[in-house]
């Protein structure tokens, strides 16, 4: 999809030529440059298909021991999420089964998650460190992550979420976690990551904190994102505006004045539909005020055990439309086009344009609104990734 005047950027009965993985041709059939037509060394015909760029989950935490149904059946019983983390539930029960998990258990699972994703479509994923707390657990999640991408043939792109909890031998010391997080986690984590993130919330860490952590990330060359707004307005998107990360995201407390922070700072705004609808949400995000602010949005599954156990990128556009009112276009340009900026690979991903990786999804499908609009039906036919398809 080529950003454009069409709706989509659509080209109708065109092709795709790849060279070395890369895009070098796209537009109409019967432009295709001679030398490529009359010597293709390979044609995948679309049989009346759709191409889209291969989509980007930008916002997942596939990487985790156990599950929370049973949290999931509490909270149909009416605990809120928040109270089940006071007591010591949530985050902190995926802490202990993953700090129990060998790094071959969490290799396996999330490698299944990622394969789950692929087969509707994704050829990039970023996922998020947050459920060990600890430095070697926090590593080996980072370290799994990329692993687990490599054997799904996923692009990966890492973060670490030291900050998403308190750890329970932190025992409500913050500043000793927060030092553990600033002075060890991030140094550690260069190598492993590409970025770093933080959990502003009244159940996790306050805008001060938060403001640490990301400045730290900066200062060893790892880009911020910020979970903010979640459950509350405590001003996390202007935390993540002023200290430039990325993307804020969640958002659905988010002031006017947060909305405008993010505008002037290109701080992209990613939209988690999924975490609304099993926390059962009541409060938006603020979409028409991040559209007048000339905002992109991104969309992401946010793939967890806790708040979106939501393995199909496919369902997170399809809630994207209906809860939060994004069109089709805007949805699909969320895991695409939007997404890759969040993951700094602006133009060289979730893109189709030359000299893009030609990471494709071939759909069997006769308009792109349908991606948004079937829930739990799949038609990716084929992932074509680096110019590969398998
Ligand atoms: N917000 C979320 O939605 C995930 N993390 C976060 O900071 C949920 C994580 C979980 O409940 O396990
Ligand atoms: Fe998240």
């Amino acid at each position: 999809m080529v950003p454009s005047a069409t709706p989509y950027g659509t080209v109708p009965d065109g092709a795709i030529a790849v060279t070395d993985g890369r895009v070098v041709f796209v537009g109409p059939r019967g432009e295709l440059p001679s030398e490529v037509a009359s010597h293709p060394a390979r044609v995948i015909a679309g049989d009346g298909g759709w191409v889209t760029p291969g989509l980007i989950d930008c916002h997942t935490h596939l990487v985790f021991g156990g599950n929370r149904a049973e949290e999931f059946e509490a909270r149909l019983g009416g605990a809120s999420y928040e109270e089940i983390a006071w007591a010591g539930g949530g985050i902190l029960s995926t802490v202990a089964a993953t700090r129990a998990a060998s790094e071959d258990e969490l290799r396996a699972s999330a490698g299944a998650r990622i394969a789950t994703l692929r087969a509707h479509g994704v050829t990039t994923v970023e996922i998020k460190s947050g459920y060990g707390l600890e430095l070697e657990t926090e590593i080996q999640m980072l370290r799994v992550a990329r692993a687990a991408g490599d054997d799904q043939d996923v692009t990966t792109v890492t973060t670490l979420l030291g900050a998403h909890a308190l750890p329970p031998e932190a025992a409500g010391d913050r500043d000793v976690y927060l030092d553990l997080v600033c002075e060890e986690m991030i140094p550690a984590a260069v190598g492993v990551a590409d970025a770093v993130d933080a959990f502003c919330e009244g159940i996790a860490f306050t805008p001060e904190e938060c403001r640490r952590v990301l400045q730290t990330g900066a200062g060893h060359g790892l880009y911020g994102r910020l979970h903010a707004d979640q459950l509350s307005d405590i001003g996390g998107a202007a935390v993540a505006a002023a200290c430039g990360a990325r993307s804020a995201d969640h958002l659905e407390y988010t002031s006017e004045a947060g909305v405008r922070a993010m505008a002037q700072s290109g701080t992209v705004p990613v939209l988690l539909p999924g975490a609304f609808l099993y926390l059962n949400e009541e409060r938006r995000p603020p979409v028409a005020a991040m559209r007048e602010a000339g905002l992109d949005i991104a969309v992401a599954t946010d793939l967890n055990p806790g708040s979106s156990p939501i393995a199909s990128p496919l369902i997170a556009l399809n809630l994207a439309c209906l809860l939060f009112g994004l069109t089709p276009e805007e949805s699909l340009a969320g895991m695409t086009r939007v997404a890759a900026r969040v993951l700094d690979m602006e133009g060289s991903r979730g893109t189709l344009t030359e000299g893009a990786h030609a990471d494709l999804a071939l759909w069997d499908i006769e308009h792109p609104a349908e991606l948004s609009y079937w829930m739990g039906a799949n038609p990716c036919r084929t992932v074509i990734r680096g110019g590969r398809a398998g």
